[in-house]
């Protein structure tokens, strides 16, 4: 048998963008295996077992072959196949056309709703010839708020977006914050990148409400009650201030705000954020001064910390935090937040069509959105690059609204997710190595450009193929219009501000090109080498058009629900991808005083309820136990994965961040007791 090795990277929803290596079967192509490579030296040769074990989705049995069309209604769990008869695409898709051109002349084409977030996808596939279709048609317009829309608009606030330190040169740090980030599940390669720091003499420090494996190994571990960041970020700045560790010069040179910032927190002594925050106030103490005391200091920030209705301001005081404390200039200093915006990718002359002035649906509210009694009807939705009966709030309206059976609703995916269980046409998807991509990491800074490293298998089609296609039959497409996913690859490359020097690594170095300058083989700096963004290259601290920045908004307390809920993420899956390979019932974590307290042990059979709905599952001590109060059921379950099918996203309200406009899913306030 001859085995030939294919070049590709890891598009997946995850900071470290792993370049890849495929082998593959000479004769028939089929798949042998996929390693990491060292073309990203963050990869190093390593990656997860996720991707390691590509094969198990590519061949799953629930993998999607071909299209179907729904034969009898009865949409919920067990749907799919029952109700359904396999189509060909012709048929598949001319349903699709008709069915938009009906809802165009009656309702308007505003009543059709896309629904994709694209977490796991580059940008071939999600927001380019969909994009394309939508904005022509004139559906309704998505925001794409499901993750890092409050910590962007934050980041966009203070720094217009300026990415932070290159990862790997934490090792040159002497003191790491990890807030809120959890890179053992999220993005293993950072694991290493802390020992290696800790080797050379770092001190680490992880705020998390959880005991995760890296807090074990930190010097200090502080455990928050969840949605509390802003409050402890605001202390750490009233400290700094308080104890002139300021330092002046930067904040005069290259911020805005100061007072401003300095105002909001004023109120925040460390005893009055002890109380708020459940930590004591010698702790807060004791990591101000750490973090003025020691340089390189650096903050990891992740995205834990965003998801509640205090979440822009936690991101925003944090970021403040290293502007304050002076803490840019040196290797390994200031902070890491997404680091997406290293290459300035540039989509809309690909696009080639104008926004149109439709409605707009948040996706972290589509359950309001596909209400029957909502104020704009919605006709059709369609779904791709997103498993929304998985992951969005407040999973009980999002089921209401995709049962209506008179919703037209397509699922465009690569298995049969929960959400294929309402749809009216089915439509089979590639996996990300069956189709070319084009991709930015948001945590390793690298830009990874592909070929497909597999055939398709059964009728499986790419994104820009069934978009293409749609647009053809709508009868929207328009002379030059790009289609071919080179042809649309290279217009973007063309048009994003790469150097020549990326430009040409990335035809030499197979694909894969990064913000280092090779000749000094070191990352770019902040306040070195780039600076802020905004119009006048300073941080603003207190931006104009954030008025309401800092104003910490209460705890959703009720008494009748009194533990946090939070759903990190899950070793196994990535958000709900994967969920066809994780077997069994997944357990609610809890601390053992709050098991105590209820009469459980672990192993007892629960239910999980507040006002909006109920999981039943069972309880477990886990060893990232989280801290007394606070529950963990992770994102991105599966009905399989609890007893009566709900998940965590049954718990969360729809209520939106304070900006960004982003979901809340640590709000959600829970009640648990034992089942017989
Ligand atoms: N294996 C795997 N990897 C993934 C994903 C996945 O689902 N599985 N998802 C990917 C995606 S979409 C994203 S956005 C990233 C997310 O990556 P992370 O930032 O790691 O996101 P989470 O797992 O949601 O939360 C991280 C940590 O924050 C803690 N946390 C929760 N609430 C709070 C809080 O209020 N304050 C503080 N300080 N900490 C809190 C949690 O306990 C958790 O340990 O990971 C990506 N990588
Ligand atoms: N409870 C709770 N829920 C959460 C969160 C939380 O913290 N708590 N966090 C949220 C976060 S951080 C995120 S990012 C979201 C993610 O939410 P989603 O985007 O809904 O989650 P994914 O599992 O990434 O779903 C992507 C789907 O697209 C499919 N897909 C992948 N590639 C393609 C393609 O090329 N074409 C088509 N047609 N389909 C494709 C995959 O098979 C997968 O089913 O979830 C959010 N949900
Ligand atoms: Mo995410």
């Amino acid at each position: 048998m001859s085995q030939v090795q294919k070049r590709s990277a890891c598009p997946l929803d995850c900071p470290d963008a792993c370049t890849l290596t495929v082998t593959v079967d000479g004769d028939d192509g089929s798949l042998i295996k996929v390693e990491g490579d060292e073309r990203n030296p963050m990869t190093a040769g390593a990656i997860c077992g996720k991707v390691r074990r590509a094969a198990d989705r590519i061949h799953a049995k629930e993998r999607l072959l071909q299209p179907w069309i729904r034969s009898q209604p009865g949409k919920g769990p067990g749907s799919f196949p029952r109700d359904f008869k396999p189509a060909t695409w012709d048929a598949a898709l001319k349903l699709v056309t008709e069915r938009f051109l009906h809802i165009a002349k009656t309702d308007g084409a505003g009543a059709i709703v896309p629904v994709s977030y694209g977490g796991s996808n580059g940008t071939l596939t999600e927001g380019l010839v969909d994009e394309r279709l939508w904005r022509r048609l004139g559906a309704a317009r998505l925001e794409r708020t499901l993750c890092a829309a409050p910590n962007g608009a934050a980041a966009q606030g203070l720094l217009g977006k300026m990415p932070g330190a290159d990862l790997r040169d934490h090792i040159h740090s002497d003191l790491i914050i990890v807030w809120g980030f959890n890179p053992r599940a999220s993005g293993m390669h950072y694991v290493s990148i802390l020992a290696e720091a800790q080797r050379r003499g770092a001190t680490v420090v992880v705020i998390d409400p959880r005991k995760t494996s890296i807090a074990k190994t930190a010097a200090v571990h502080l455990a928050p009650r969840p949605g509390t960041d802003v409050v402890l970020a605001l202390a750490l700045v009233r400290e700094l201030f308080a104890n002139d560790w300021q330092d002046t010069d930067f904040l005069q040179r290259h911020t805005t705000g100061a007072d401003t910032l300095r105002a909001a927190a004023e109120p925040w002594f460390p005893e009055a954020a002890a109380a708020h925050t459940g930590l004591s106030a010698a702790d807060i103490r004791d990591l101000a001064r750490r973090f003025h005391e020691a340089s390189p200091a650096v903050i990891r920030l992740g995205w834990g910390l965003e998801r509640c209705r205090n979440g822009a301001s936690a991101t925003a005081a944090i970021l403040a935090i290293p502007a304050v404390a002076g803490k840019f200039g040196v290797r390994g200093g200031g902070f890491t937040a997404s680091m997406s915006r290293s290459f300035g990718l540039e989509t809309e002359s690909a696009i080639a069509a104008h926004k149109p002035s439709t409605r707009s649906v948040n996706l972290s509210q589509l359950g309001a959105a596909l209400a029957p009694g909502a104020d704009v009807r919605t006709a059709a939705a369609f779904v791709y690059n997103c498993n929304p009966v998985a992951t969005l709030p407040d999973q009980v309206a999002v089921i209401a609204g995709l049962e209506r059976e008179d919703l037209f609703t397509v699922v465009s995916e690569q298995v049969a997710t929960d959400t294929v269980d309402y749809a009216d046409v089915v439509l089979p998807a590639t996996h990300f190595l069956e189709h070319p991509e084009l991709d930015a990491g948001y945590g390793a800074a690298y830009l990874n450009s592909n070929g497909a490293a597999l055939q398709a298998p059964g009728e499986a089609r790419t994104n820009p193929v069934v978009f293409g296609e749609l647009i053809a039959r709508l009868g929207l497409s328009q002379d030059g219009d790009l289609v071919e996913p080179e042809d649309l690859a290279a217009k973007i490359l063309a048009d994003s501000d790469l150097s020549t020097m990326q430009r040409e690594q990335l035809s030499a170095k197979g694909g894969t090109t990064t913000a280092f300058e090779l000749e000094k083989n070191a990352a770019p700096m902040p306040f070195v080498d780039h600076f802020p963004r905004t119009v006048d290259q300073k941080v603003h601290l207190a931006p104009a058009d954030m008025p309401a920045l800092y104003h910490v908004r209460p705890e959703p307390e009720d008494e009748a629900f009194p533990l946090a809920l939070i759903s990190p993420a899950h070793i196994r899956l990535t958000s709900s991808t994967f969920g066809e390979s994780l077997e069994g019932h997944v357990p609610l974590a809890m601390h053992p005083v709050d098991l105590q307290a209820r009469g459980l042990e672990s192993g007892d059979r629960v239910r999980i309820f507040n006002a909006l709905g109920e999981v039943v599952t069972t309880v477990a001590i886990d060893r990232d136990a989280p801290r007394q109060g606070t529950v963990v059921l992770p994102k991105g379950l599966w009905s399989r994965h609890t007893e009566n099918g709900r998940t965590s996203n049954t718990l969360i309200p729809d209520h939106l961040s304070d900006f960004g406009d982003g979901p809340c899913f640590n709000d959600a306030r829970v009640e648990v007791e034992r089942l017989s």
